[in-house]
């Protein structure tokens, strides 16, 4: 067996039983689609991950990818190699693509479940599929030519890349240097060295399109600062046909250098030098508009969401090997029965805190997915056109920074707790948890750290938004707490439910307070400061609450229309985790509110030296 265990059940369970998009599937732009076509996906790709894909995982790890500075050049592992050719050859990049382009036809949400199939086995390797998703937005952006490059990229199974970072230029994207400076024959001399840029060199496909952020500069163009400065230019390793594709001249866009890291290892992150080795590195700046970064916001959007999936998926399958081991590993005896030193011996699921663990690392695997395909399921408004598309972009917009930032926050620390569960055993590669802690570190860091998330969440889109989107997302909170949800089953939970709301919401208002107060004591944004990522979690908390009482809701109602004995224990599943995540995790929410409510500016009078 492989190390990826995968969820299905959970998956099918989220879009057939709790989300009903089945109900979608079959008309407009889904006509081609339907629950059977769904679920084949799933089961389909399932068969890929658990297997062929999951197979090259912890070898390139152990034997990463080797970078030549002498050609600027990157060799993948072979068996890393052989699980991506099953990928092309499988043609599951045209699962993210729309019908015009080639896509299955299928909306965000079953996507991104089959997306977690993907990222749960072996993560780089859908991160090197990024050539014709990133296509897309060529298309959608590009002039007619650089439509038609669309299709090439697609068509020829490029590679591509998303270049922002530069040394001095991480979270403040608006300070970087690279320029561009117009050329005659319509394109772009681009100038700089960017950093940390992700497949930007290997030996998989013939080309890569870099998707590139520079400051345009010469005569009569007004150089602006910061990100509105900045425009996206194509820029591809080899120049090509621009009718057929076809392969010419390397253009002056080098690797020149592949950082050693601490997990991901199988995904290259790269140095990209421009037009400093002797050859001009030519672009073409993308569309008409110098509109860079709002055009890399739709690229970022998608990664944004993919790295949130990535973590939570790593997460579930760290939980589910952790519960394998803990139903089989025997160490001390039943509480009960400290005493008795003759007790039989028992599996570690019988002691308490092992249990409480487990049911943790599962409330956060589950209710993190749930909340990943509920943010989908507005994605799949916006897909097909369906239902009102402000609101559904809005609430998509305001849940992204959640799935990134508390997806990624609470996957590290719940696989550490997997770890705990196998003893000194997690602690070796014999196992893969130690791997998933080394490869999920990532996601709180790129596309954005926590902290920018909860910038974002709070700024743009709560304050910004003027609480439209976070309003109706409270509103179907409300509306669930209000109901007989659980046919009085759940009446306790749902009180706490309330009570998590609640102190939500008072963060939320001395926030807002705090931001209010600033206009007379600027000193006062810094209370918010010290306070988004709190809100960000807690929000987080509380929507996980409520998506798994959502989910124990369906249970019930499963379990009293009789379910078959081999779904019972599912149901049960749901019931339990919900009903102790309610317990359990949702009270700390008072306390964190009484925190924020209490702040007050001392940590940042402090000197730097006290530190
Ligand atoms: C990176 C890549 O880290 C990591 C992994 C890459 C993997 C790639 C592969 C992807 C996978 C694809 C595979 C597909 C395969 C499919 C197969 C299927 C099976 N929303 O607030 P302002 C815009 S990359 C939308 O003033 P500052 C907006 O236009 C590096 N737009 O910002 C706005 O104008 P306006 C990632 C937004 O103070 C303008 O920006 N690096 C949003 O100038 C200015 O906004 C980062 O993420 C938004 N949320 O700059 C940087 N926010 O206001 C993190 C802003 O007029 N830093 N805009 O609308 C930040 O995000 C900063 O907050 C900042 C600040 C740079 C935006
Ligand atoms: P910094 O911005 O220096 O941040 C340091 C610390 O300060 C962080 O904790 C941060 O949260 C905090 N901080 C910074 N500013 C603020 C603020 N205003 N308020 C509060 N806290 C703040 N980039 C690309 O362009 N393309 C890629 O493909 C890509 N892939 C990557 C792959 C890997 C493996 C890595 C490590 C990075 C990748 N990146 C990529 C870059 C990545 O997006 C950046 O590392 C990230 O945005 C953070 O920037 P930084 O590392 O410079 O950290």
């Amino acid at each position: 067996m492989g190390h990826y265990k995968s969820n299905v059940r959970d998956l099918e369970f989220n879009l057939f039983e709790v989300l009903g998009v089945q109900e979608r599937l079959g008309k407009g732009v889904l006509a081609e689609s339907d629950e059977e076509t769904a679920r084949g996906v799933l089961a389909e790709l399932n068969k890929l991950a658990t297997g062929p894909l999951a197979e090259s995982f912890a070898d390139a790890d152990r034997n990463p990818p080797v970078y030549d500075p002498k050609t600027f050049s990157v060799k993948i592992p072979e068996s890393f190699k052989k699980s991506y050719q099953q990928l092309i050859e499988g043609e599951w990049w045209r699962l993210g693509l729309t019908n015009d382009l080639g896509g299955f036809g299928l909306p965000p949400t079953v996507q991104w479940a089959a997306s977690e199939l993907i990222l749960g086995a072996n993560a780089p390797l859908f991160m090197y599929m990024a050539g014709p998703n990133f296509a897309m937005i060529v298309d959608k952006n590009g002039t007619e030519e650089q439509k038609h490059w669309a299709q090439l990229m697609i068509d020829r199974a490029w590679g591509a890349t998303m270049v922002l970072t530069e040394p001095d230029a991480g979270s403040d994207v608006g300070a970087g240097r690279t320029k561009a400076v117009p050329q005659e024959d319509g394109s772009w001399h681009i100038d700089g060295v960017k950093r940390f840029i992700t497949s930007a060199e290997h030996d998989m496909s013939e080309n890569i399109m870099h998707l590139v952020l520079a400051r345009p500069e010469g005569p009569g163009i007004e150089t602006k600062p910061g990100t509105k400065g900045l425009s996206l230019f194509l820029v591809p390793k080899f120049h090509f046909d621009s009718k057929t594709g076809e392969l010419g001249e390397r253009n002056g866009a080098y690797v020149t250098n592949v950082e050693h890291k601490m997990g991901i290892k199988a995904s290259t992150t790269c140095e990209l030098t421009f037009g400093q080795h002797g050859t001009p590195a030519k672009g073409w700046l993308l569309g008409e508009v110098h509109d860079g970064i709002a055009q890399m916001f739709q690229v970022i959007e998608y990664a944004r969401m993919m790295v949130g999936t990535k973590a939570i998926a790593t997460l579930s399958t760290g939980y589910l090997n952790a519960l394998e081991y803990a139903k089989e590993r025997v160490q001390g005896a039943d509480l009960p029965n400290m005493l008795n030193k003759a007790a039989p011996r028992v599996t570690i699921t019988h002691h308490p805190d092992v249990r409480r663990s487990l049911m943790l690392q599962k409330a956060y695997a589950e209710g993190l997915r749930a909340v990943y395909l509920y943010t989908a399921s507005f994605q799949d408004q916006l897909w097909t056109g369906e239902g009102d598309q402000k609101v559904a972009h809005g609430v998509n917009d305001l849940l992204l920074p959640i799935v990134k930032g508390v997806g990624s926050e609470r996957a590290t620390e719940q696989l550490v707790q997997s770890l705990q569960t196998l003893g000194g055993s997690g602690f070796l590669q014999d196992y893969p948890i130690e791997q998933y802690i080394r490869d999920a570190k990532i996601d709180s860091l790129y596309e954005g750290t926590t902290a920018i998330q909860s910038l974002d969440f709070f700024f743009r889109k709560i304050v910004r938004d003027k609480g439209a989107s976070l309003a109706f997302v409270a509103g179907e909170i409300s509306k669930f707490i209000e109901s007989e949800a659980g046919n009085g089953r759940l009446k306790n939970e749902r009180g706490l439910l309330k009570q998590a709301l609640e102190d939500t919401q008072g963060m939320l208002g001395s926030l807002i307070g705090y931001l209010t107060t600033s206009q007379e004591d600027p000193q006062n944004i810094n209370k918010v400061g010290q306070h988004t990522v709190r809100l960000l979690m807690s929000v987080g908390d509380l929507l996980i609450g409520w998506q798994l009482l959502k989910h124990a809701e369906v249970a019930i109602g499963k379990l009293d229309a009789g379910a078959t004995a081999k779904d019972v224990p599912f149901y049960e599943g749901k019931i339990a985790v919900a009903s102790f995540f309610a317990k359990q995790v949702l009270p700390e929410l008072t306390a964190r509110r009484a925190i924020v409510e209490a702040a007050d500016n001392a940590l940042m009078e402090l000197d730097e030296a006290a530190f």
